[in-house]
């Protein structure tokens, strides 16, 4: 694998489940795998996990880590092709990203959406400029569009909690108070339809619609009751307008996740990528339930990444 931007870049959908599957049973088994390589892990945002996980995942592997709050601490960085670099923009992305790549063997890098302009969001600029203008390969730890390392573990959690042929799987919509990206529900669906044991169930309110790039063949309905019927697994999570683009528009508490509403359900488990505000995305009984995989999701994040550093490395 040369990058992991997108379930795209992923020849073998089962393979890499598989893999994350066989680390996870025995995490120490491959650790000559990066002896002696180097990730950096380039931070535009907050996180919790994804910084911890993938950290852990490389120290499977043997690999090295550096961190960076690259907004933070490094120099404020120029996007702009051609620009006079005579404002407040101290260095330019094109060299940045080819000095880290003198240090680094692969390169993670996480950059929320702006919640502007959708145009220049799903062109998904920085991540597409690391890409690029790095000499090595890029990771997404979550860009404007996908977070794939999260849904690699979402499937990874999937596949370990049902052996039904074909798994009938929630992707619903909850209220939140702030405007979120469109990343994690649009790469989850993408790894949905990608899946073979997947028949995925998309419910939102009105304006909500994701992007038929990323809905593909699965089912919209604005009905989340009529959705939740049978569910076998039910993904929530809030992203904000598509029609009101990057606006909280709907505040409507009757779509937060609660007792009554996974008992529609086929026992259904409840999943969420956290972090998650608790009794406005789900209540309480919902998340501390006995059908609860929020723990072990975010458990699994770990093995997504060394599977898909694993992959990047025996590439090389
Ligand atoms: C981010 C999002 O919704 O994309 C990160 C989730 C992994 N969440 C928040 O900003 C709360
Ligand atoms: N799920 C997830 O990516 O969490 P963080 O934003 O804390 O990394």
């Amino acid at each position: 694998m040369k990058k992991f931007l997108s379930v795209n870049d992923v020849q073998d959908l089962n393979e890499i489940v598989k893999s994350a599957l066989s680390i996870k049973a025995n995490p120490e088994a491959y650790g000559d795998v990066g002896k002696n390589k180097m990730l950096g892990l380039l931070f535009f945002n907050p996180s919790l996990r994804t910084r911890l996980s993938t950290q852990r995942a490389a120290r499977h592997l043997g690999m090295d880590v550096m961190v960076m709050n690259i907004d933070k601490d490094g120099w404020k960085i120029e996007t702009e092709d051609g620009v006079i670099m005579d404002g407040d923009k101290a260095e330019h992305l094109k060299d940045a990203a080819a000095v880290i790549s003198q240090y680094c063997d692969i390169i993670g890098v996480r950059s929320f959406p702006n919640l502007q302009d959708k145009e220049e969001d799903y062109a998904d600029g920085i991540m597409k400029d690391f890409v690029k203008y790095a000499h090595v390969p890029i990771v997404s730890l979550e860009s404007a569009t996908r977070h794939p390392l999260q849904s690699l573990a979402d499937l990874v959690t999937i596949r370990e909690n049902s052996d039904k042929p074909k798994k009938k799987v929630v992707l619903t919509w909850a209220p939140h108070p702030r405007a979120l990206p469109q990343a994690v529900p649009n790469s989850f669906a993408e790894w949905m339809n990608a899946a073979d044991d997947v028949e995925l169930v998309i419910t939102a309110p009105e304006g909500y619609e994701l992007d038929p790039e990323f809905v593909g063949d699965a089912t919209f309905t604005t009905d989340q009751d009529e959705a939740l019927k049978d569910a076998d697994f039910v993904y929530a999570k809030n992203w904000s307008s598509t029609t009101e683009y990057g606006k909280v528009v709907c505040k409507d508490n009757s779509w937060q996740v609660t007792e009554e509403k996974m008992a529609l359900t086929n026992n259904g488990k409840f999943m969420h990528c956290l972090p998650i505000r608790r009794n406005v995305v789900a209540s309480d009984g919902v998340l501390d339930s006995d059908n609860s995989l929020i723990i072990e999701e975010a458990n699994n994040r770990t093995f997504a990444a060394a599977a898909v550093l694993k992959a990047i490395l025996e590439t090389e």
